[in-house]
């Protein structure tokens, strides 16, 4: 990290770019990677860089919806590993869940150093690996499209960070219940997914091994009830209701 006081006021999200920058020249990101990263920055500073209460509101759902999952999966790209490996191996391991890797710029190069992510972050069982077998998900080509047949393929519940929005729609169309963290609200996998968590992946996930916690002895009719009233779309407006009224503060 060049020279960069603990005071200056963006220092989370350079010590994130950092890291970011030094994953990518170790070959785990894909190309365009950082420019993902970069929208997503640009996004949490107009979000305040804290988690609004609509990612509160949604990050309970998706808790009472992997509880009530009978095979949840935590998918990981290249941008989750780097960001909250840790994390997503933890609540893999709370819930319990699997994990799986899954690419957009799929290459054997990237998925190996993705697998050594995880690994190093104490992940004991990773599915989607190079030599796994996969099943193609319906509507979707080539390596994207890879589905192991114990994890995505057969998920009910499935985490997706980050997703790309024709992968999220296809998921939705086979009729798994979709929870993404996107902090773009306006996103086709922000708009498709059935629990949307406006929030950035670093905040996110600790907060829902927190409310899984909090939710652990809930009756299954509770958890049903919390998934049951939550409105996807009237939360992620809420969320663009926010972004609406900073512009407009700061427009003055
Ligand atoms: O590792 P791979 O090959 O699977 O590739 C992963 C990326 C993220 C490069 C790939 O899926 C991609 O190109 O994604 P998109 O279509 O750019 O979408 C990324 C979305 O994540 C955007 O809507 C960003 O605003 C959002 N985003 C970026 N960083 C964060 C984020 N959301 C939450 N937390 C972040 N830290």
């Amino acid at each position: 990290m060049h020279d960069m006081s603990p005071h200056h006021p963006r220092y989370q999200s350079l010590l994130l770019r950092d890291k970011m920058a030094k994953a990518y020249q170790e070959g785990i990101l894909a190309d365009t990677a950082l420019i993902a990263h970069g929208r997503g920055e640009a996004f949490d500073y107009i979000l305040g860089e804290k988690t609004n209460l609509p990612a509160l509101n949604s990050i309970k759902a998706a808790s009472a919806a992997l509880l009530l999952a009978e095979n949840p999966i935590l998918s990981v790209n290249g941008n989750t590993a780097v960001l909250a490996a840790e994390d997503m191996v933890k609540l893999a391991r709370i819930l319990p869940a699997k994990v799986e890797i899954n690419l957009f710029y799929r290459t054997p190069q990237r998925v190996m150093k993705v697998e050594e992510v995880l690994k190093k972050a104490g992940a004991t069982e990773i599915l989607g690996k190079e030599e796994d077998d996969y099943f193609p998900i319906k509507g979707l080509e080539g390596p994207r499209s890879r589905a192991h047949p114990e994890g995505v393929h057969r998920a009910d519940v499935v985490l997706v960070p980050l997703e790309d929005g024709d992968r999220a729609e296809a998921l939705v169309a086979l009729g798994k219940t979709v929870i993404t963290i996107d902090l773009n609200p306006l996103s086709r996998t922000a708009q498709t997914s059935s629990i949307t968590i406006v929030d950035n992946v670093v905040r996110a996930i600790p907060l829902i091994i927190e409310e899984i916690s909090k939710l652990r002895g809930c009756r299954i009719d509770e958890l049903e009830a919390i998934v049951h009233e939550f409105d996807n779309q009237r939360n992620i407006d809420s969320s663009l209701q926010l972004i609406a009224q900073y512009l407009e503060k700061d427009g003055k």
